[in-house]
C-alpha cells in the first residue's frame, strides 16, 4: 500500500458541494447539459482547477481539459475524468464522482509535492447523458470523431434550442478544435449504476469493457381526430401504434434473457389533449447487450418488426438511427493497472463489463483506456435516490490515484 493517500473527507465534502449545483428536493440533481446550472458547475470546476494551478482549455463542443505539467514534456498526457451533466432526475454521483475524484487526485499530488513524469489532464466531457439533446456521449463522441461536429451542433432540445446556441449562451464554445490530440491513456472512475458489485460484496469494479448499444429516434404519424365522434375503424391513433412498439421492444428484450436490455424512455404525444386522438408520437428506442452480434441482429431486424407491429393501425413509422456501437473492450495494460491498484488497496474487487455507456467507450477508440467502478446502493442510478458510501468514494478515488500515477510514471 503506498503512503500516498487521497483525503476521503475532502473528497466527500467536494462531492456534496458539487451536488448543490442543480440539487433537487428528493436529494438528487437536475443539471441538464449546457443549461445555466451546468454552466455554474463548469465555472466552479474551472475555478477549482485554476486554484490548483491547472491550465484549463475548452474545446469547440465544450469539453474541458485541466492540465498539470509533468517532469518530462516529451511524454504524452495521462487523461482522467468523466462528466458533470446529469439526467433530469439524476443522482449526485453519476459522472460527478469521476470529475470530483479527479480534482482530489490533483489536490493530493499538490499536497505531496509530487510531479509525475508525464503530464496529467483532468476532463469534464460535455453531454454524456444525451438526455437534453438526444445523443449519448455527445462531447466525447464529437472529440473522438464518432459524431461530426456539424451534427452535434445542430441537435435540438424539446424547445428547439440547438447545441451550438446553448454552448454560446453559457460561454463554453471553446477555441480548441473538438478533435483527438495525442495522449497516453484515459482512466474513468464511475459508479456501476447496477447491482452486480453490491451483490458480490465487491468495493471496486475492474471494468474490462462496455456492452454494445443501438438507439433510434422513432416517430409515428396517424391523424388527430375527435375522441367522441371518430368510430374505431376510422381512427389512426399514433399512441395505440406506439404502444404496439413499446410492447415489441419489451418482448425482444426478454427474448435475450438475463442480458437483454430494451427501453423506450422518452415519449412525446401530440397534440397531447385528452379529447383528441393523438396524430403524432415521437419516442426513443434502445437495445443493449454484451454480445455485439445480438445488437447487430436487432439493428438489422427491428425496423421491419416494428413496421409489422403497427400495420393494422393505419399509421406510418419513421425510425432514424441515432447510434450503434459494438461492445468496447478496454486496454489490458490499463485494466491491469486498475487491478493492481485495487489489490494494493486490499479491498474486495472483481472484474465487470459495464452495462452503462460511458465517455471511456469512445475515448478508447483513440487511446488505451480503462474504468474503475464503485458500487451504488441497490444498484440504483438515473434516480434521485442514487447513493454511495463515503468509504466507497474514497476507495474508488484511491484506485484512480494509484492507477493514474503508476501510468504517468511508468
Ligand atoms: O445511458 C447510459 O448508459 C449512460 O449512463 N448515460
Ligand atoms: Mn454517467
Ligand atoms: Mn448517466
Ligand atoms: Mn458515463
Amino acid at each position: 500500500m503506498s503512503n500516498q493517500r487521497i483525503d476521503g473527507v475532502r473528497l466527500w465534502d467536494s462531492l456534496m458541494a458539487m451536488a448543490r449545483h442543480g440539487a433537487t428536493q428528493k436529494g438528487g440533481v437536475r443539471r441538464l447539459t449546457l443549461t445555466t446550472i451546468d454552466k455554474a458547475a463548469r465555472d466552479d470546476f474551472r475555478a477549482q482547477c485554476e486554484s490548483l494551478g491547472l491550465a484549463v482549455r475548452v474545446d469547440a463542443i465544450g469539453n474541458m481539459f485541466a492540465r498539470r505539467e509533468g517532469r518530462d514534456p516529451s511524454r504524452l498526457p495521462v487523461l482522467f475524468g468523466s462528466h458533470l451533466d446529469s439526467q433530469p432526475s439524476g443522482g449526485k454521483f453519476d459522472g460527478a464522482l469521476g470529475v470530483v475524484a479527479g480534482l482530489e487526485v490533483m489536490r493530493t499530488l499538490n499536497d505531496l509535492g509530487i510531479t509525475t513524469e508525464a503530464p496529467l489532464e483532468l476532463v469534464n466531457w460535455t453531454d454524456e447523458e444525451g438526455s437534453r439533446f438526444g445523443l449519448s456521449l455527445m462531447g466525447s463522441g464529437t472529440w473522438a470523431g464518432v459524431y461530426p461536429i456539424e451534427r452535434s451542433y445542430a441537435l435540438t432540445d424539446i424547445e428547439g434550442v440547438t447545441v451550438e446556441s446553448a454552448l454560446k449562451d453559457i460561454g463554453y464554445q471553446g477555441a480548441e478544435p473538438a478533435a483527438p490530440f495525442p495522449a497516453d491513456s484515459y482512466f474513468e472512475l464511475h459508479i456501476e449504476q447496477g447491482p452486480i458489485l453490491e451483490r458480490a460484496g465487491a468495493r471496486i469494479g475492474i471494468v474490462t469493457g462496455a456492452q454494445a448499444q443501438v438507439w433510434w429516434d422513432a416517430r409515428i404519424t396517424g391523424q388527430d381526430a375527435h375522441a367522441g365522434t371518430t368510430p374505431p375503424d376510422a381512427r389512426r391513433d399514433a399512441l395505440v401504434a406506439a404502444a404496439q412498439i413499446i410492447t415489441l421492444v419489451d418482448r425482444l428484450m426478454r427474448e435475450h434473457g438475463e442480458d437483454g436490455r430494451g427501453t423506450v424512455g422518452f415519449l412525446k404525444v401530440e397534440p397531447n389533449s385528452r379529447n383528441v386522438i393523438p396524430g403524432e408520437v415521437a419516442f426513443s428506442v434502445e437495445f443493449r447487450h454484451p454480445d455485439s452480434a445480438a445488437i447487430a441482429a436487432l439493428a438489422r431486424d427491428f425496423p421491419a418488426l416494428a413496421a409489422e407491429a403497427i400495420a393494422a393501425t393505419g399509421c406510418t413509422l419513421t425510425l432514424t438511427p441515432v447510434l450503434h456501437y459494438d461492445a468496447q473492450p478496454f486496454d489490458a495494460e490499463c485494466v491491469a493497472l486498475v487491478e493492481a491498484a485495487a489489490r494494493r488497496l486490499g479491498q474486495p474487487a472483481r472484474r465487470i463489463v459495464s452495462g452503462a455507456g460511458h465517455d471511456a467507450v469512445y475515448v478508447a477508440r483513440r487511446m488505451p483506456a480503462a474504468m474503475i467502478f464503485t458500487p451504488c446502493k441497490d444498484g440504483l442510478s438515473h434516480n434521485e435516490a442514487e447513493s454511495i458510501e463515503p468509504e466507497e468514494a474514497e476507495a474508488g478515488c484511491q484506485v484512480l490515484f494509484d492507477a493514474v500515477v503508476a501510468r504517468a510514471n511508468r
